[in-house]
């Protein structure tokens, strides 16, 4: 299979909700050299952007997201490790803590973001999916926390993401702990809107920002 047919195929691995067929893929990919980051961007989230469409206009329905998120999460359980130990920055470059927003469960791009970090020497928490505002500002308390991450990928949620600036605000952490968003709804505009520090479009977007915010040099 050349580059450009592996990709293909991982795309519809994911339009099909085919988890298997989508690791399989990965494997793949990495036997072909392909970097991990490459695998996910060029090959699967144009399956789950796909996805994403048809379910947004009628097209495709609740199962069929559903399925796709399984088979996106299978691929990334695969690429992940590979991220990970192709990481190669050792000394801690900051301590982030992580997590999707409250009412939000979508997890697999707050993950990537993530192993990102991990992989470029930020110690993370990841805090899980559907996060109450007040444990954002509790853990980055107890850990001494540089970077608040918060995703969300819905509009309904994203305005909870001002409430844990706001809970940060009050438990006296700022400006010292940086707050930092992200997910598919969210802008530029709306991360200065609700007083966010950065805003990063993706994964490597976010530990870039990260880096710029902490005043770490970009490796
Ligand atoms: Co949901 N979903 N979903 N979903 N889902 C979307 C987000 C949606 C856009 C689909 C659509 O309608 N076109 C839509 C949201 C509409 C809106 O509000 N604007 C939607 C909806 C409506 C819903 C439900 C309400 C459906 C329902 O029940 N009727 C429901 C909500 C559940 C809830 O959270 N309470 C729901 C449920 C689900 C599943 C559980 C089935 C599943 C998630 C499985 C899982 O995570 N384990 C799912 C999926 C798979 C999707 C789509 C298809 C894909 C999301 C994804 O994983 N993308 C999505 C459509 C889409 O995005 N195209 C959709 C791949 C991932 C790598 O990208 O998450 O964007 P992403 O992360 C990127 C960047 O955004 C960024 O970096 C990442 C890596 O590059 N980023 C950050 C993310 N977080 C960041 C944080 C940062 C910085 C960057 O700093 C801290």
């Amino acid at each position: 299979m050349t580059t450009e047919e592996l990709f293909k195929a991982m795309a519809q691995s994911i339009i099909e909700g085919e988890p298997e067929e989508a690791a399989q893929l990965a494997r793949e990919a990495l036997a072909q050299g392909i970097e991990p980051l490459e695998a996910i961007n060029r090959g699967f989230v144009p399956g789950v952007d796909e996805v994403g469409r048809g379910f947004g206009c009628g097209d495709m329905f609740l199962p069929d997201l559903v399925r796709a998120g399984a088979a996106m999460k299978a691929a990334t359980k695969v690429l992940e490790p590979e991220m990970l130990r192709r990481g190669s920055s050792r000394e801690s470059a900051g301590t982030v803590v992580l997590g999707t927003i409250k009412g939000d469960i979508h997890e697999i791009g707050k993950n990537l973001v993530g192993t990102m970090f991990t992989s470029s020497g930020f110690q993370v928490h990841d805090l899980g999916v559907d996060v109450p505002v007040e444990t954002f500002a509790a853990r980055a308390k107890e850990v001494n926390a540089d970077i608040v991450g918060v995703s969300a990928l819905l509009t309904t949620t994203m305005a909870n993401q001002r409430k844990v600036i706001e809970a940060l605000d009050k438990a006296g952490l700022r400006p010292k702990v940086k707050v930092l968003v992200g997910g598919a709804p969210v802008t530029r505009g709306w991360a200065s809107e609700i007083g966010a520090d950065g805003y990063a479009e993706d994964a490597v977007g976010a530990v870039k920002v990260a880096r710029a915010l902490l005043g770490v040099k970009t490796a």
